[in-house]
């Protein structure tokens, strides 16, 4: 059992707690110990890359001593766990906010200063994780600062990519991808736990047979199966004791498999074995939506879910509980359908290999299950080929039957004759080649399910899951995303910080709402002096970077209007880039026009095989490479694409906004977390009621933001009504001419083809509605010129809206998680004195 030993206990605090004992000297003397003891470097020749790893390992042990003391507590006391499934965790770098989280920022700078080490170039020199695509991945990373930070026992489940999320070159103005080697340099941030694995099988074939006690059972004799190793990232809370954990997993080749062959002395096929086995958690597939038919995408699905789920059921047994009382011990969260097979395993494990009755085993699934939708869009639901799942998972298929079987009987008994809904709401499309919809799998196998903004929870009940929410209108609920303080405020943008705490004291901090009380200094003179100071600074910062990375001149006293997020269509980057052009246009003809100078920033990744999305990066590129060296209005007038925007880039790119545009059509961006991050730090919104915009708007108040386009309503009757671009165009000259200008290849270099497949998509279908809404989106931008030139109300608003940005942190989301779908609880950690 445990040991319980005092010494053991005081060893554990004094590792923890050694910086707050003797400070400055004994960190100083730690890193310069994993200098030697884990870089095996001497200082006079230790690259930045030894120094960054020394100090990581220095900060890491301290984590690890509050790490084990947690799972000590939650172990002891038995209490629930909230697990986090997700195919994706987009952490960012991690030494800066394991820094901040500890409080051991100045002690590290002052430390490393005495050993001739800039901290800032160190922390400036490592590879972020890149273990997700944008939002999604973002936000379970959000979740678990804020877990760790409220006190709250959680553990994160995902996949340990070896290549991440790809990098981004810009070549002649395309995107190029690289392959994101993460760990080429090792990482100091894991632990492998190489006792902590599990096998996962594939393939091959069922059986029905009679046990010993004459009890029918099934028995799935796989194809092959995969071994899972866990690999531990550290989550340590802000200023608490709490450290949490990522377990991530990483697939290798079952030795035994192979046995065979390597008797036969078949070395080959045996080595082409572990290849396969090992490309599982090889590569994070690159899209914001689902590949249809990719096989690999399903197994590493079905890989990371089946090694989580049998993680937990060890963790029941090392805590001796029976495995009825699964539900009371964990809460587990699907982020979005990635993780849906879940359901399935979950019955698989607890049915085939523990015994239980499908009724008791069905109570239990569906009381830890909890589904968080995030996408309307129906090219991003996603669903798997019945025949492709049933080669690959047979057994999970006749549990998916079964399930499906007993919930359509359900359905018939609450709605007789109506076979509509029952096809509607079944587990398997059977129209055209089957398939099996995974929302309704999670839907089906969970107590609850969310949306990820109010209008969103919204639309997903009179939509997608409309019959499900006539059925069970008690299981759905909102909570509208967050994202962290610590990272987003705290961490990138330090001059805010501190003067936030000059302004309010420290409380905020903990507390995002009490960021409130700053409205009330919002037309405070000398506030709104130091608040420019600070945001001068951050723009200068940017500018700098901008000129370094791209060659371009960027005069920080622009307004820096950024649209920084995936490529896509829906998200309507083209409708940014043809206000872009229009203002030029206009700025062209009538030199003397009175718009603030402006610099437009874009960034984000496009999916590798979205061509759409790619060319509207070269768009946006042929605009730079034109505006920003044309003398009739490059003084005001500026266009960047930054290369590679991620989570690294987002600390310098969020801070120095003036204008965040949110310019998605509405209905179609869920949520949106950016527009969240923005805020905080001072930006006003152009925007549409769409996601949680719309929530942010009521918090700034309709005033302090800018708001433009269709309601959601409006865009569904359009769209109904038949909607013709064309008219658009007619009614709109400013529209005209910049869509000729873009046929005319005037930015693409005379090339008059490049952006036809662009062009004739907006002239002919523009699925997504950018001539309906560009002439309400250039007046708005007019607007927003307009109060620009009156500094004292642009500071008055931007002052406000980081006032009124509390209800978007992570903390308050996830406290809606613990209270109203988890029931879990805080515990705190003590560290026994020294
Ligand atoms: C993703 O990032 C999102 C949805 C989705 O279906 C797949 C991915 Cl990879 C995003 C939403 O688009 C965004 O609106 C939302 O804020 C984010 O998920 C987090 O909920």
């Amino acid at each position: 059992d445990m040991i319980n030993d005092t010494s053991v206990a005081q060893a554990s605090a004094s590792i923890a707690l050694a910086s707050d004992a003797a400070s400055e000297a004994v960190f100083e003397h730690d890193v310069v110990r994993n200098l030697i003891c884990r870089q095996a470097r001497y200082p006079d020749i230790a690259t930045p890359q030894d120094w960054y790893m020394a100090l990581a390992y220095t900060v890491r042990d301290r984590m690890l001593a509050r790490w084990a003391e947690s799972v000590k507590n939650y172990a002891l006391h038995h209490v629930k766990v909230a697990c986090y499934l997700s195919a994706e965790f987009l952490i960012g770098p991690q030494l800066g906010c394991n820094l901040l989280n500890l409080g051991l920022e100045e002690e590290a700078r002052e430390a490393m200063d005495s050993l001739g080490q800039d901290l800032d170039a160190l922390l400036a020199i490592e590879e972020e994780p890149g273990l997700g695509n944008g939002g999604l991945g973002r936000l379970a990373a959000c979740y678990l600062d804020s877990l760790a930070s409220l006190e709250i026992p959680a553990i994160g489940y995902g996949i340990r990519y070896e290549f991440g999320i790809f990098d981004q070159d810009i070549v002649d103005g395309w995107q190029v991808e690289r392959t994101d080697k993460w760990l080429k340099m090792g990482t100091p941030w894991e632990i492998i736990r190489p006792d902590i694995h599990y096998y996962v099988s594939f393939g091959g074939y069922t059986r029905m047979w009679n046990d010993e006690q004459g009890r029918l059972r099934v028995e799935w004799v796989p194809g092959r199966q995969v071994k899972g190793v866990a690999y531990d990232v550290p989550v340590q809370g802000y200023r608490v004791n709490t450290c949490n954990v990522l377990r991530l997993w990483k697939s290798e080749a079952v030795e035994s498999f192979d046995f065979d062959d390597f008797n036969a002395g078949d070395y080959y096929e045996a080595v082409e074995e572990k290849v396969v086995s090992e490309t599982l958690s090889k590569v994070l597939y690159p899209n914001d939506e689902p590949e249809s038919g990719k096989r690999l995408r399903l197994a590493q699905q079905y890989f990371f879910v089946s090694c989580a789920l049998q993680d937990m059921l060890r963790l029941m047994e090392v805590s001796h509980t029976p495995v009825e009382r699964f539900a009371d011990r964990f809460a587990a969260q699907l982020n979005d359908t990635h993780p849906s097979i879940a359901v399935a395993e979950l019955m698989r494990l607890l049915i085939d290999e523990r015994l239980l009755s499908w009724e008791d085993a069905w109570s239990i699934t569906q009381r830890t299950f909890a589904y968080t939708n995030h996408t309307l869009l129906p090219e991003a639901l996603e669903t798997w080929s019945l025949p492709l799942m049933q080669s690959m998972l047979p057994r999970l298929v006749e549990i998916i039957f079964e399930i499906n079987q007993r919930f359509l009987d359900e359905v018939r008994r609450a709605l007789p004759g109506d076979e509509g809904s029952v096809a509607r709401m079944s587990l398997i499309d059977e129209q055209g080649d089957k398939k099996v919809r995974m929302a309704h799998l999670a839907t089906v196998g969970s107590h609850k399910v969310n949306g990820v903004a109010a209008l969103h929870s919204d639309l997903l009940k009179q939509t997608i899951l409309r019959d499900f929410a006539a059925m069970f209108p008690s299981r759905f609920l909102n909570v509208t995303n967050g994202v962290t303080p610590r990272r987003f405020i705290m961490q990138s943008n330090p001059g805010l910080a501190r003067l936030l705490d000059d302004t309010l004291g420290e409380k905020w901090r903990t507390d995002l709402t009490r960021l409130d009380a700053l409205a009330d200094h919002a037309d405070d003179a000398t506030l709104q002096e130091a608040w420019r100071a600070v945001r001068r600074e951050n723009k200068a910062k940017l500018a700098a970077r901008i000129g370094n990375i791209t060659g371009i001149a960027v005069p920080p006293e622009m307004m820096f209007d950024i649209q920084v997020k995936r490529i896509h269509e829906y998200k309507r980057q083209h409708l940014n880039a043809l206000h872009i052009i229009s203002l030029y246009q206009r700025l062209r003809r009538d030199p003397t026009l009175d718009v603030a100078p402006r610099c437009f920033i874009f960034g984000g990744k496009a999916a590798p095989g979205y061509d759409m999305a790619k060319l509207m990066i070269r768009l946006i590129s042929g605009i730079a490479e034109v505006v920003n060296q044309d003398p009739a209005t490059r003084d005001r007038l500026k266009v960047v694409f930054y290369p590679d925007f991620n989570v690294k880039n987002g600390h310098i790119i969020y801070p120095a906004a003036d204008l965040s545009e949110q310019i998605s059509t509405a209905g179609k961006e869920a949520s949106g977390t950016g527009n969240m991050k923005f805020m905080m730090n001072g930006a006003l919104t152009i925007g549409t009621l769409d996601g949680a915009n719309v929530e942010i708007r009521e918090q700034a108040g309709a005033d302090n933001f800018f708001l433009f386009g269709m309601t959601a309503q409006q865009v569904a009757a359009l769209q109904q009504s038949g909607y013709r671009p064309g008219h658009y165009l007619e009614a709109n000259e400013a529209l005209r001419e910049a869509l000729d200008e873009i046929a005319q290849g005037r930015f693409s270099r005379g090339d008059k083809a490049m952006f036809r497949p662009l062009l004739d998509n907006l002239l002919n279908a523009d699925p997504f509605l950018v001539l309906a809404d560009f002439a309400d989106y250039a007046a708005c931008q007019q607007r927003v010129s307009e109060a620009w030139r009156d500094e004292k109300r642009w500071a008055r608003m931007s002052i406000i809206n980081t006032a009124r940005s509390g209800a978007f942190s992570s903390d308050r989301a996830i406290k809606e998680y613990c209270e109203n779908i988890w029931q879990t609880r805080a515990v705190k950690i003590d560290l026994a004195a020294p």
